[in-house]
């Protein structure tokens, strides 16, 4: 499908990538941080959440590369004149980390170990059937029924995804912590919301005549739910990840109120002033 984009159009997206990379990086970075203050019981989620974001950060890169390679600025217009731009790196990338997500919202409950595998089982193949049916359609023609009926087959597990956390996860909410439960329903929705822009992301070149907008909208669509939920989700995994350590008495070592305040102490400092 060829078209052209204004210098705005083809800048809204290359900024909007640039914008994923450093979320994307500077989440890393705080997931790596954060990992002692987790009690270790707890640190298997924040592991996952920081393979998750590591993941999308090296995909981004190739995105973003991918989207400079395509297109050249000729005549005031982004000329689609160099190698397709690449959207399988979005899907090779989801392969990986949504498995990776759900388990990182099972893995934080510490349920029991038959029910913790038999979810991340079930909660994985499914996963892996959504990505792999939508793949066909997102590469076929805009218009025609074979991209409607991969997205049909797509949302299928995905339904399946939604019920498995609605309504199987629903049961285990009782015996967590009443912060825990807060934190864990506001995450289910914020779950819903988010992981729906996808299938709208999927919709925009069969809704939207003009290609080159169209396009702009799937792009930026994909990555603002991309932000959503990896970075965001990671972060809330966190808040359950530490509540459920504070609650268990965790403190890490060195990092009490006392051993901040002796940095500083006046005292401390005259005394290497006169050294
Ligand atoms: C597709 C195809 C059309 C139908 C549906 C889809 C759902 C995609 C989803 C993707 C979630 C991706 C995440 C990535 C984060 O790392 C494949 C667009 C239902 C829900 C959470």
């Amino acid at each position: 499908m060829d078209f052209t984009l204004s210098e705005g159009q083809y800048n809204l997206v290359y900024n909007s990538f640039s914008f994923v990379i450093a979320s994307m990086g500077a989440a890393l970075v705080f997931f790596l941080l954060m990992r002692s203050r987790v009690a270790p019981r707890h640190r298997m989620a924040l592991t996952l959440s920081t393979l998750v974001v590591g993941i999308a950060l090296y995909h981004y890169v190739r995105i973003f590369g991918s989207w400079s390679d395509a297109f050249s600025f000729t005549d005031g217009r982004y000329v689609q004149d160099g190698e397709p731009f690449n959207e399988g790196y979005r899907y090779v990338d989801w392969l990986l980390t949504v498995p990776l997500l759900l388990a990182e919202l099972v893995v934080v409950l510490k349920l029991s170990k038959n029910t913790t595998r038999s979810m991340l089982i079930r909660l994985s193949i499914a996963a892996v059937a959504m990505i792999a049916l939508g793949w066909p359609g997102e590469v076929s023609d805009p218009d025609s029924t074979a991209r409607t009926l991969w997205a049909v087959a797509s949302t299928i597990p995905f339904i399946y995804i939604l019920y498995v956390l609605f309504v199987e996860l629903g049961r285990s909410l009782g015996r967590q912590s009443p912060s825990v439960r807060k934190t864990l329903d506001g995450m289910r929705y914020i779950l819903l919301a988010t992981w729906g822009v996808y299938p709208l992301a999927y919709m925009a070149p069969s809704v939207i005549d003009d290609a080159a907008a169209a396009e702009v909208a799937r792009q930026v669509g994909y990555s603002i739910a991309d932000v959503l939920a990896k970075p965001l989700f990671g972060l809330l995994v966190l808040a359950i990840a530490l509540s459920k350590s504070r609650d268990e008495g965790y403190v890490e070592a060195g990092d009490d109120a006392g051993a901040d305040s002796r940095v500083a102490v006046p005292d401390d400092a005259g005394d290497l002033v006169e050294a």
